[in-house]
């Protein structure tokens, strides 16, 4: 704005005359008047607007700086939090730590030194432990004689439990600990990622009759890689034959997620039973198949191939994890 502008008020008065007797309507031209306002008052009218506006970007100025130093504030003290909230849940997990063991191999430790090294009975139960950095879990427990504890991460045999279950209960399991049960997919790959792990499965059929196999290398991924499984170095002691070939590499499926290697279809729906396993196209072993009474001869079942056809369900099958 520069000063000693004529400011000049034009007042435009229109004029609108309407001829009568339905006759069309006629302007009458426009009448312009000029008004001068003296200079002094509009100086003065303009400064004082101006000193408004400056006053007006001041107090804008001065809340823009107020509001980012509260935003500096405000972002110190949430990294503050983060930082307080990161060393409490450490703390949480070193007393938890401290109150749980990590495996049942820890357990099992744990009882032969307060026996001061006496043999102590074999024996089985459902203890509570807990890996680094996750939760507190009830896992049943096989303890040796010595100080050897294996995890039972599966148990089938009652046919109390249902297994046609979703990933999302696979990853955190479910049944009862003391009898069929499924340790949840996450805590097996706490438990193997932390340090190796042994795989041993027992099995029997409606015979009676029992056998075992082990594997040297067991671990499970984590979620991001879908828990694949990675299992190898088969003990070549073992009674029956190696059926978890096929099933090495596999990511994890169920009948609501399919990542097996089977293209035309979800291994998990198509045989009846429902179960989640490593399945690839499909599979030799199920040990989350559907539980039948007898044998038979149909495909869905616990099955443990080569030991026996694919089709003959066993009655019992447990699979166990140590750390080595
Ligand atoms: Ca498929």
């Amino acid at each position: 704005m520069v000063g000693g502008v004529r400011v000049v008020v034009v007042v435009v008065v229109m004029v609108v005359s309407v001829a009568g007797g339905g006759r069309a309507a006629a302007e009458t031209p426009s009448i312009t008047r000029t008004a001068s306002v003296p200079l002094t008052t509009a100086d003065d009218h303009q400064n004082s607007i101006e000193r408004t506006l400056q006053a007006i970007l001041t107090t804008m100025q001065e809340n823009r700086n107020q509001l980012q130093s509260s935003m500096r504030d405000v972002i110190r003290a949430a990294r503050r939090i983060q930082r307080e909230v990161a060393e409490l849940r450490e703390d949480t997990d070193l007393i938890l730590g401290q109150m749980y063991k990590t495996s049942c191999q820890e357990v099992a430790q744990d009882i032969h030194e307060n026996n001061k090294g006496r043999a102590n009975e074999a024996i089985e139960g459902v203890y509570t432990i807990k890996p680094p950095k996750y939760k507190p879990t009830q896992v049943r427990c096989e303890l040796g004689r010595g100080p050897v504890g294996w995890t039972v991460i599966l148990f089938r045999g009652s046919g109390r439990e249902r297994f046609n279950r979703t990933y999302r209960e696979y990853q955190e399991g479910f049944g009862d600990p003391s009898d069929e049960y499924w340790i949840g997919n996450e805590l097996l790959h706490r438990l193997t990622s932390w340090r190796p792990h042994q795989l041993r499965v027992v099995m029997e059929d409606f015979t009676g009759e029992k056998t075992w196999v082990q594997y040297n290398v067991f671990s499970v991924a984590d979620s991001e890689d879908n828990y694949r499984l990675t299992v190898g170095e088969f003990d070549a002691d073992s009674a029956a034959g190696d059926g978890l070939k096929i099933h090495n590499g596999m990511k994890f499926s169920t009948y609501d997620k399919d990542d097996d290697t089977n293209e035309d279809g979800n291994c998990a729906q198509l045989f009846g039973g429902g179960g989640g396993w490593w399945y690839a196209k499909c599979y030799n072993v199920l040990p989350t198949g559907r539980y039948r009474l007898v044998g038979g001869n149909a495909y869905g079942g616990i099955a443990w191939y080569p030991w026996r056809n694919v089709k003959h369900s066993l009655k019992t099958m447990s699979l166990l994890i140590r750390p080595h």
